[in-house]
């Protein structure tokens, strides 16, 4: 699972990926523009912390998910080169700058948003047309080509598909084409210093609304500072500028959810761990992410939230309290489950 992370020049796309990644990137003017910086980012989690308080387990280990930064989308238009990046990740987050630039230019965060938006839908449509022409000549899937005719009248009405309704035949129909305003957006509104902790702006707050977006703000270069430091003085130091924890967490976590994963859990002395799951995942499909054997062999699952387990203190316990339920093939995993697989070898 991949995230994109796109945006206008200067936005501050490299910095944001510093803060997430820890690290080292090249900030400032078209700087590395022309790289593709990918890196791979722990989701924190305080279900795993709290589990791993109650096991002291050998080992944690949290979900992860990888960001690119995806280099200079927008300006005068998205290149090649972008769109084809843009197309190949599962998410786009989209860094807006709300603070002035080196230049002392104010920002202009909406514009920026409706700008990637029509910019994207752009790229689709040219997409789009290509091929509907070629359908409409040589008549070989006359259904495709029905479908593609509706989502190019929804994208000349200048909306994304991302309010384009599909059933799952359809999706599977256009799957191929990576389009890119079928993809989960998020806004990362990125702020000056003096702003952090504060509200989303109304106007940006009603402009996500209406496009159905969700928006994290942050100050991308206060979160690089706090990404630096060592772990036991990051929360201390977000503390004092009066947020609860270092934004990227909050990022972090919204991105996960972004791609629609959840997190089973697994605990016990040698590990304590989060397991990334697509969310509506059957339990014989999620018991297959832990090990293809134990999908194959699958008896049962047994199962506890992690907070009745945190609650009493031990599994036994959450038997005894009738908190623990067995749980076959097509239970659905839901997020914070504990989970003890049974199988046959
Ligand atoms: N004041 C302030 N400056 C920032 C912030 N985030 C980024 N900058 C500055 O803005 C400039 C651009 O940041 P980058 O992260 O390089 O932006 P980018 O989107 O990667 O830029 P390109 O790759 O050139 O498109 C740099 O000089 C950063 O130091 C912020 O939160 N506050
Ligand atoms: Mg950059």
């Amino acid at each position: 699972m991949k995230i994109g992370l796109v945006g206008f020049p200067e936005s501050g796309k490299s910095t944001v990926f510093g803060a997430l990644t820890g690290l080292a990137v090249e900030t400032g003017y078209a700087a590395g523009r022309d790289k593709v910086n990918v890196g791979v980012v722990k989701v924190p989690d305080p279900r795993v912390d709290a589990l791993a308080e109650l096991y002291k387990p050998k080992k944690t280990t949290y979900a992860e998910v990888a960001f690119t930064d995806l280099g200079g989308a927008g300006g005068k238009g998205l290149d090649r080169k972008t769109l084809n990046a843009m197309r190949e990740v599962d998410a786009l987050c989209q860094v807006v700058r709300a603070f002035p630039d080196a230049a002392g230019e104010p920002p202009q965060p909406l514009r920026e948003i409706s700008d990637l938006e029509t910019e994207t839908i752009l790229a689709d449509l040219e997409l789009v047309e290509r091929r509907v022409e070629r359908l409409a000549k040589d008549r070989s899937n006359p259904r495709e080509l029905e479908l593609l005719q509706r989502i190019q009248a929804h994208l000349e009405d200048e909306r994304p598909l991302r309010s384009f309704e599909l059933s799952e035949e359809e999706s599977k129909m256009i799957a191929g084409y990576a389009l890119l305003t079928q993809k989960p957006l998020m806004l990362v509104i990125n702020v000056d210093e003096g702003s952090i902790g504060s509200e989303v702006d109304p106007e940006i707050a009603a402009s996500a609304r209406d496009r159905g977006l969700g928006v994290v703000v942050l100050s991308a270069q206060v979160e690089m500072d706090i990404a630096s430091m060592p772990e036991e003085d990051q929360i201390e130091f977000a503390t004092s500028l009066g947020l609860d924890e270092p934004a990227r967490n909050r990022f972090i976590r919204a991105a996960y959810e972004l791609i629609d994963l959840v997190s089973m859990l697994t605990s016990g002395p040698d590990e304590c761990r989060a397991w990334p799951v697509a969310r509506g995942s059957r339990a014989v499909r999620a018991a297959g992410k832990i090990h293809s054997d134990i999908e194959r062999g699958f008896i049962r699952a047994e199962v506890i939230n992690w907070k009745d387990l945190i609650e009493h203190g031990s599994e036994a316990k959450c038997r005894e309290a009738g908190l623990a339920r067995v749980e076959g093939k097509d239970y659905i995993m839901q997020d914070g489950d504990v989970v003890h697989f049974r199988f046959n070898v």
